[in-house]
């Protein structure tokens, strides 16, 4: 009998990665959206669910599990998965390239990818006067020049060294899966998210994004299930947005 599994989705989040593992794994799931506020964070429905008010949350057979990592390694462990995982199109058991792809794509990426994201939306936030009011013009331009230095001189060069990093592995890799093996493992589930934003998302044409990953990106997104899992978020996402 399957897990009765509910995912706690925020829009343009992380849950990205378990919508696509769901699919590839044929296991039903109901989806419960939450929707970002105005200054991009969470709202509080979702800390009524989550312990960190943080997407993805996913509740199994009545257990709530957060981290991505986690869900996607409890997820990989059901016995009906383990009793099948020579028939699945996944790499089930995690070879060590797939723990270090998912340590990288958290610890690495996207910790610099998330504090570019802040430091963009609460500079802009304080020059528009939503933080301690208006400001004058010479206390604009100082946020600007600072939040400018910190994304664009800071970050952003290393950012970048992330992603070039990530394109010479996969290029080095047999089957161009980052799990190592030829099927996408728990590190390709891991690092959909952040080049997802990179080829398709937020931060679509901002970095230098090599062939490698762009052969990546286009295997995952011929695989039915990432299909499956896109279309599956475009609707939630729209339905609970029709009832706001
Ligand atoms: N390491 C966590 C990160 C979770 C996380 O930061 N999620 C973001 C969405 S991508 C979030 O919920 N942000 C809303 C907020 O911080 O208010 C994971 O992999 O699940």
């Amino acid at each position: 009998m399957s897990p009765e599994i509910i995912l706690h989705h925020l829009n343009a989040s992380r849950s990205e990665r378990i919508f696509w593992l769901l699919e590839e794994l044929s296991l039903p799931y109901t989806v419960q959206v939450h929707i970002r506020g105005p200054s991009r964070t969470a709202p509080p429905s979702l800390l009524k669910i989550s312990p960190t008010g943080k997407a993805p949350a996913l509740i199994l057979d009545g257990q709530t599990l957060t981290e991505s990592a986690y869900i996607i390694y409890k997820l990989l462990r059901l016995p009906d998965i383990q009793s099948n995982k020579d028939r699945l199109d996944v790499q089930v058991d995690s070879t060590d390239d797939d723990v270090f792809w998912s340590h990288y794509a958290e610890g690495s990426m996207m910790n610099l990818f998330q504090a570019s994201a802040i430091v963009g939306a609460t500079s802009n936030a304080w020059v528009n006067g939503m933080v301690v009011g208006q400001l004058d013009e010479g206390d604009k331009k100082a946020v600007q020049g600072y939040s400018g230095f910190l994304t664009t001189k800071y970050l952003g060069p290393q950012m970048q060294n992330t992603i070039d990093f990530a394109e010479s592995a996969i290029n080095k890799t047999q089957h161009g899966w980052f799990s190592g093996t030829d099927k996408p493992g728990s590190g390709d589930f891991m690092m959909f998210f952040a080049i997802n934003s990179l080829l398709a998302g937020t931060r679509a044409g901002a970095f230098n994004v090599g062939d490698g990953l762009k052969r990546w990106y286009k295997r995952v997104l011929e695989r039915p299930a990432a299909q499956k899992a896109l279309q599956r978020i475009k609707e939630e996402e729209e339905k609970a947005k029709s009832k706001m």
